[in-house]
């Protein structure tokens, strides 16, 4: 079970519906497919969505740092030896998603090898997670009419609104539209992406204190220390920490200073090992956790509930799994569905992912 190549293969998918949010936006999905070799014949794959507004990478940058310094470091390892693979890449500062596709990918080719799924050997406990959908920016008609198709196709009942406008009444409207048009019958939270100061955020909750909300995640920036603690202090619902939070450091951080009250994992910033690490943390400290979406293709959406599904904590919540019904196509044989509001693991071994060659050969963009 050695590893015996890595392959970093850059490719685009238009959006059909692009993204918007406080600090930026996506039109088309330039995602970066990882695939690990081993001496055993078996290839496991992952996808690394570079989010230069969050975390400085590029699709460019994803592939050369994969080829000039992660591959060279994990080349004749072993697929076991996902600890030493850590560490290696550890040295090397920033990089989450590449690092975590190269992670991602050996996960999947261990249990290709071992003949179980990536779920069972993280934890196994079930094989699907309820879906909540993000709302990117619109007027509030257009959000609720993309939040009722939502419902009525998939099922979803849960929906995470992205805020962070100005002035902040451009999003209370909406959220308030979609509570007047669904009643009690969904749930809603909000995400800011640091779009908001610490004052501005309070006024935004306090208008739509009787809108029934979840949870309000990273409005504004944790970097502003004192202003957001004064902001966390004040709320009644989880404040999530995302980007503020990503390593287990971050979280300890954000949590023991009382900027953050809860936790988002995305496995396209911590793969499995290191989601596993946060999870673990989480589970110490009391955390509610909600699995996030990095704006995921299908196989990334499938890491996601792959992990989530592993265990207790992290399937307790509806995950953000469906941003990849947002997109005009994908790379997989068979494609993701979410059915009844629900998204379920691949049966059978790995990550149960296959890539379509067709599909790739369109969508590559190295040749
Ligand atoms: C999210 O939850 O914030 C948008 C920016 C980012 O880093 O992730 C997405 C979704
Ligand atoms: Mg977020």
């Amino acid at each position: 079970m050695k590893i015996t190549r890595v392959e970093a293969i850059p490719f685009a998918i238009p959006y059909r519906k692009p993204l918007k949010f406080a600090s930026g936006e996506v039109h088309v999905a330039e995602h970066v497919l990882v695939r690990v070799h081993a001496d055993n014949g078996v290839v496991g794959v992952a996808e690394a969505p570079p989010r230069p507004f969050t975390y400085g990478e590029t699709q460019a940058g994803i592939v050369a740092v994969i080829d000039s310094l992660f591959a060279p470091q994990v080349i004749g390892l072993s697929l076991l030896d996902r600890e030493t693979v850590h560490t290696r890449l550890a040295r090397t500062v920033g990089n989450p998603t590449a690092k975590s596709a190269i992670d991602m990918a050996i996960w999947d080719a261990l249990g290709r090898s071992l003949d179980v799924s990536v779920t069972e050997l993280l934890g196994g406990y079930t094989d699907r997670m309820r879906v909540s959908h993000m709302l990117g920016f619109d007027e509030p008609s257009a959000m609720v009419a993309e939040a009722e198709r939502m419902r009525e196709t998939h099922g979803i009942t849960t929906f995470k609104v992205k805020v962070g406008r100005r002035p902040a009444s451009l999003d209370t409207a909406v959220v308030r539209a979609l509570r007047e048009h669904f009643g009690d019958a969904v749930d809603l939270y909000v995400d800011g992406n640091r779009g908001w100061t610490a004052a501005e955020s309070a006024r935004a909750m306090r208008e739509m204190a009787d809108l029934g909300l979840l949870f309000a995640e990273e409005l504004c920036p944790a970097d502003d220390v004192l202003g957001r603690r004064w902001l966390v202090r004040q709320l009644d619902v989880p404040f999530i920490a995302d980007e503020s939070a990503v390593t287990p450091a971050d979280v300890t951080r954000e949590i023991l200073g009382g900027s953050a009250t809860a936790i988002s994992i995305k496995t396209a910033r911590t793969g499995f090992t290191r989601s596993q690490r946060t999870h673990h943390l989480a589970e110490g400290l009391g955390l509610e956790v909600v699995m996030g979406n990095q704006i995921d293709g299908q196989l990334g959406s499938l890491c996601t509930v792959a992990f989530g599904s592993a265990y207790e904590l992290t399937s307790r919540r509806p995950g953000e799994l469906s941003n990849f019904l947002d997109m005009s196509d994908d790379l997989l044989t068979e494609p993701l569905r979410v059915v009844d509001g629900e998204l379920t693991v691949r049966p059978g071994a790995g990550l149960g992912a296959e890539i379509d060659p067709g599909k790739l050969r369109h969508y590559r963009q190295d040749h």
